[in-house]
């Protein structure tokens, strides 16, 4: 018996090491990315977030059907009119590689049910529901494989608002526009599992997920090539049954990868997901994860939301992120007539522009093995039994002197990545590294320091929790 036992342990230690070797292997090239963009783009970019004269007043425009409650027959029959004329997914693939990012998540269908694809499992699609009338994924899967670009799929597999059976995220009428019948219409959607239109409710969930969501994620992964990505978005009212069907799907792209948001808590997919923030020292635990933000407020095009995030902010939170052993995914939301707002292009311009300089910095790193330190941010690669150390600076030091605690491995070298020496010594149970006065880049320079040997990881311990989504 003891020996069975142990035969049966050998047995199973072994196959959860080839479970984790395999996903090890998926998981190369997203580890090595760091950088990929987010794009929410749909019908409800016609809206741009004002309803008749009222501009939605929570959340972001790709919600501006339920927090306005747009009757399901209103909503599409303004999406009749959907003509992206000057979608061009080819100028869409050159500006992501151009702003240094390795891959795409785009959103086949988000909560309003839409699908940017051809489908036989829901008219509501856009080649039957728009005067557009083309498949928009087709297109954009051509230009990621032309242009060496991992591409992946969001889908909203539960909150579904035009698909009869559907879920909804109960919201409140007051959170979309002042409607004189507000009282009334938040009794409604109560009473109704948060429906605002009796047209939503003709069909149970079950059968949604049978007739729309299965069907559709299906269709998704096979009709696009490579998939890289299944990026599932919240599980409301996810059941376990609806998640396995769903999930079963995903050995039709043997290399998928996908998040945590199919169903909680018992579904963790291959990432975690922090949403419009990043997680700090303590939250890390070794596991795969990526931070998803909006470059303003919102994901969906918003054509009065101006609080658009800096360069420098975007650039911090990049080399942050990668510190941190992350993935950034930067939303990008298109506008009605398929082109990116010029906000969104002149940042990812700005950020290609530092990538191109620095990028070896980014890619293929890992976190930082030093303890955190004020000035600006470390990343770290293996090579040879030395280590090299990117130290990406933010704040320049007026009298040109760096100091990082506890590094006391030998220094090999030490250089900007912009061109030029620095002068790197141990000193004070620390390395103390020697400046120009000037800094290369005033946003973010880089000074790259290959030492000897391991540097030991003193950043390992997860004492908090890392929060992911935002609606679960
Ligand atoms: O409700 C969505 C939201 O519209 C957006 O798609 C984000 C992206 O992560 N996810 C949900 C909120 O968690």
């Amino acid at each position: 018996m003891k020996k069975f036992l142990l035969i049966a342990c050998l047995f199973s230690t072994q196959l959860l090491f080839a479970q984790e070797t395999s996903k090890d292997k998926r998981m190369e090239w997203w580890r090595e990315a760091r950088f990929g963009m987010f794009i929410h783009w749909g019908v409800y970019a016609q809206w741009a977030g004002v309803y008749h004269g009222h501009q939605q007043a929570h959340g972001g425009a790709e919600w501006i059907m339920n927090r306005c409650k747009i009757p399901v027959a209103e909503y599409q029959q303004r999406a009749k009119e959907f003509n992206p004329v000057k979608y061009d997914p080819d100028a869409w693939v050159r500006m992501a590689k151009e702003a240094g990012m390795k891959y795409i998540i785009i959103t086949s269908k988000h909560h309003d049910g839409f699908a940017l694809f051809d489908t036989k499992a829901s008219k509501w699609n856009v080649v039957d529901a728009t005067a557009y009338g083309k498949d928009l994924l087709k297109p954009l899967a051509a230009a990621c494989r032309k242009y060496g670009m991992k591409l992946g799929f969001y889908y909203s597999q539960a909150q579904d608002w035009n698909n009869p059976g559907g879920a909804v995220s109960r919201k409140l009428m007051r959170e979309g526009w002042p409607n004189p019948d507000s009282a009334k219409i938040d009794a409604y959607t109560l009473a109704h599992n948060g429906h605002w239109d009796p047209e939503q409710e003709t069909r149970s969930f079950d059968q949604y997920i049978d007739q729309v969501a299965v069907p559709e994620v299906k269709d998704l992964l096979t009709n696009y090539g490579d998939v890289a990505v299944l990026w599932w978005d919240t599980p409301t009212h996810m059941t376990d049954e609806a998640a396995l069907k769903l999930q079963a799907l995903l050995k039709l792209q043997p290399n998928i990868i996908t998040n945590d948001r199919l169903k909680r808590p018992n579904f963790p997919g291959d990432t975690k997901t922090p949403e419009q923030k990043i997680p700090t020292q303590s939250q890390l635990d070794g596991k795969d994860w990526e931070t998803c933000m909006t470059m303003n407020g919102s994901w969906g095009y918003k054509s009065w939301d101006h609080k658009w995030k800096s360069t420098e902010t975007l650039i911090h939170n990049l080399v942050d992120i990668a510190s941190k052993g992350g993935n950034y995914l930067l939303n990008v939301g298109p506008k009605e007539d398929g082109t990116f707002p010029q906000e969104s292009i002149d940042r990812l311009k700005a950020v290609g522009a530092w990538m191109k300089t620095n990028h070896e910095a980014i890619y293929a790193t890992k976190a930082s093995p030093v303890a955190p330190f004020s000035w600006g941010r470390c990343t770290s690669k293996e090579a040879k039994n030395n280590t090299t150390l990117y130290f990406t600076v933010f704040d320049w030091p007026a009298d040109g002197k760096l100091f990082v605690p506890g590094l006391k491995n030998e220094i090999i070298s030490a250089k900007l990545l912009a061109g030029g020496n620095v002068k790197a010594t141990s000193a004070n149970g620390g390395m103390a590294i020697k400046v120009p006065a000037k800094a290369p880049d005033v946003i973010a320079s880089v000074i790259k320091i290959e030492v000897k040997g391991e540097v030991a990881n003193v950043n390992l311990v997860a004492k908090d929790k890392m929060k992911t989504g935002e609606l679960d």
